[in-house]
């Protein structure tokens, strides 16, 4: 068996614009080749990733989901990315292969049920179209088994019916350093564009004076202008777009990280990231964050949206151990744990099994 890993369409890895999904692709791949899986990693042209065998492929890039409305067609380019990818693929895989795909978009799901060999998508965003809805319930109605999801709160998003497969990501933490003592305020960490929330950070800021230190791509710098210009002198800085290693030795740092996300965030990879250095995480109640966000444990949840209780629970966050923070990600969140998911996934893949968590029926 080879295993095809297909990473995001709408970024070349390495770029930080594909998000948390540039590390599960990444990750994955030197998990499984670890395991003794032969593994390749096909991601678009301009991709840079230390994994064993990286194919980058020619051709347009997805526009994000983000940009479409609900009810939306969706654009498909005759030399799409994916197109290329999957046509690659098609070619050369043997029956007995296996082909993640990481990228959400219509396509991957849509020729699932025509491919020469399994092929499972790692959704990795809850719903935002209904062309992707619909596929993605009839393949969890009729071949559940090549779904897998972050976390129950995203699959809910989809209206699928449980029980589903949920492989979370999983971190390397040798690489996240604990750390007792923090010397410095809030982070917050993600692309810097309006759906990630840093609206409520900066107004955060401007109400306690609590300073935030912002890292993350700069997606959208007018978005970011606008902020600034709409709270001079407010106490939020921006730290740059710092490779993981670097980030983990960051955050560290800090006394909380803050999550404030508009949207569904289907898992956000950087809480664990916070919590693994002991950093707790102060975040909207919103998305897979209340997986690994236990009220008063590894950090605060609040409202939605609810800027008043954001303020109150940061002051709060001096109660939460910070080393509970960073036994919760040994407990769930290791590259082992993600490794073990993944190796499931394969053999459910591989068997055809009809129930989505991998039992065979
Ligand atoms: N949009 N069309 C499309 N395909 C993706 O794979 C995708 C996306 N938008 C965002 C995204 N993936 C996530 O990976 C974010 O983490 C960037």
């Amino acid at each position: 068996m080879r295993v095809h890993l297909l990473s995001t369409a709408v970024a070349p890895l390495g770029s930080g614009l594909g998000g948390g999904v540039e590390h599960m692709v990444v990750s994955a791949a030197r998990q499984l080749h670890d395991l003794g899986q032969a593994v390749q990693v096909i991601a678009p042209t301009g991709s840079k990733a230390a994994v064993p065998d990286l194919l980058v492929l020619a051709g347009q890039l997805a526009s994000t989901a983000m940009s479409h409305g609900y009810d939306d067609p969706l654009p498909i380019e005759a030399d799409a990315f994916l197109g290329e990818a999957l046509r690659w693929l098609a070619a050369r895989v043997r029956p007995d292969d296996v082909v993640l795909n990481f990228s959400y978009d219509w396509l991957p799901l849509f020729v699932s049920d025509f491919f020469p060999c399994p092929l499972g998508t790692l959704v990795s965003m809850g719903s935002l179209n209904r062309s992707l809805d619909v596929e993605i319930r009839r393949i969890a109605s009729h071949r559940p088994e090549r779904l897998a999801f972050l976390s129950e709160a995203q699959a809910a998003s989809f209206g699928v019916p449980g029980p589903v497969r949920l492989i979370p990501p999983g971190l390397d933490l040798a690489r996240y350093r604990y750390n007792a003592h923090p010397g410095r305020d809030c982070c917050w960490l993600g692309r810097i564009t309006p759906e990630k929330g840093l609206d409520d950070v900066f107004a955060f800021a401007a109400r306690t004076g609590h300073a935030v230190t912002v890292f993350g791509v700069m997606q959208n710098p007018a978005y970011w202008d606008g902020l600034v210009r709409r709270y001079p002198g407010v106490p939020v800085t921006y730290g740059g777009f710092l490779d993981r290693p670097a980030l983990a030795e960051a955050v560290r740092e800090y006394r909380a990280m803050l999550m404030t996300p508009k949207w569904l965030e289907a898992f956000g990879i950087v809480g664990i990231e916070a919590l693994a250095c002991g950093t707790p995480v102060v975040a909207y109640r919103r998305g897979g964050v209340g997986d690994y966000v236990i009220d008063g444990e590894t950090g605060w949840l609040v409202e939605p949206d609810d800027l008043d209780g954001l303020c109150a629970a940061v002051e709060r966050v001096a109660r939460i151990d910070r080393a509970r923070c960073r036994r919760l990600v040994e407990n769930r969140y290791t590259l082992t744990h993600y490794g073990a998911a993944l190796t499931d996934w394969l053999r459910a893949l591989a068997a055809g099994s009809t129930d989505s968590t991998g039992a065979t029926t």
